[in-house]
């Protein structure tokens, strides 16, 4: 086959015409949703995925420019993410290839992984957010209920710009933000009436905690649900440190409850 190298002339104007006419279609598009997901580490990306490919119309907005979450850090910057069973499930599904380290215990590259979940929930549907950091929510006193979340740039915020967000409605939001669950805590601050008390993250103990993290995965205020380490901080779980395996399990679980809540099941 011959290599071209023909390339084509494009001029200023018409790619700032694209970018502009694309990205404002796709803004004006998640407007409203069925699900805002805050955080693409593993528990978002996975809810995502189940999510999205159930027919939710899903946005997962994410801070920073990446996919991944705490998996490209993985134990002390190392490649190598443990998984046990049955999370082997979820990489069965998504294509992401294991080696078995004994009875019920796998391990996965961390690269690997962020990019199988992220291609995943892309196959899925999912739309996505970058560079984009959810600052509050939106909140219906009738209930009161969660009815979205406010927008802002990341860099406006690292600038320390006072600039005012964008709204996002919705009828659910997960927050899969990680150890500080920062949406769950705006929202017990800022809006007692919705009765959360995050009770703050207890010191390691990796089998308990992982087991606890999936049991304890849902719904803490009508509209609002959490995964993953997140379940941890708001309900006062210890820490796992570097086993991946309840962060896919607690987004697919948080996936099953959000879509059962919305469809009224
Ligand atoms: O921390 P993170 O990976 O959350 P997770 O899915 O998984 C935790 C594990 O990585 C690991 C662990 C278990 O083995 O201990 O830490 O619970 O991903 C959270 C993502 O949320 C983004 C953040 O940049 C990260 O990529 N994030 C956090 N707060 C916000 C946010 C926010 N307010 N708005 C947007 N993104």
């Amino acid at each position: 086959m011959v290599e071209r190298e023909d390339i084509v002339e494009v001029d200023e104007a018409l790619i700032s015409q694209c970018i502009l006419e694309e990205s404002l279609e796709f803004l004006r598009d998640i407007i409203t949703t069925d699900l805002v997901i805050v955080g693409a580490g593993p528990s978002g990306l996975t809810a995502s995925i189940y999510a999205s490919r159930a027919g939710l119309k899903t946005v997962l907005i994410e801070r920073r420019l990446s996919f991944g979450g705490g998996m490209g850090g993985g134990a002390m910057h190392l490649p190598t993410l443990v998984i046990e069973e049955p999370a082997t499930e979820i990489l069965d599904d998504i294509g992401c290839r294991y080696k078995r380290r004994g009875e019920g215990v796998a391990t996965v590259d961390s690269s690997e992984l962020m990019i199988r979940l992220a291609n995943a929930a892309i196959d899925a549907g999912v739309r996505f957010l970058h560079g984009v950091t959810v600052d509050d929510i939106v909140f219906r006193e009738d209930g009161p209920r969660v009815a979205g979340v406010a927008i802002e740039w990341t860099a406006s915020q690292m600038a320390s710009l006072h600039t005012d967000p964008l709204f996002l409605k919705t009828s659910a939001v997960l927050d899969a933000t990680g150890h500080d669950a920062e949406i769950v805590s705006v929202a017990s601050r800022k809006v007692p009436e919705l009765n959360i008390l995050p009770v703050g993250e207890k010191s390691a103990s990796s089998s308990s905690s992982e087991r606890q993290v999936v049991e304890k995965t849902g719904r803490v205020a009508p509209g609002l649900y959490c995964a993953g380490m997140a379940v941890s901080e708001v309900h006062g779980l210890p820490r796992m440190g570097p086993i991946f395996g309840a962060m896919l399990l607690s987004g697919r679980k948080a996936a099953r409850i959000i879509i059962r809540d919305l469809r009224g099941e």
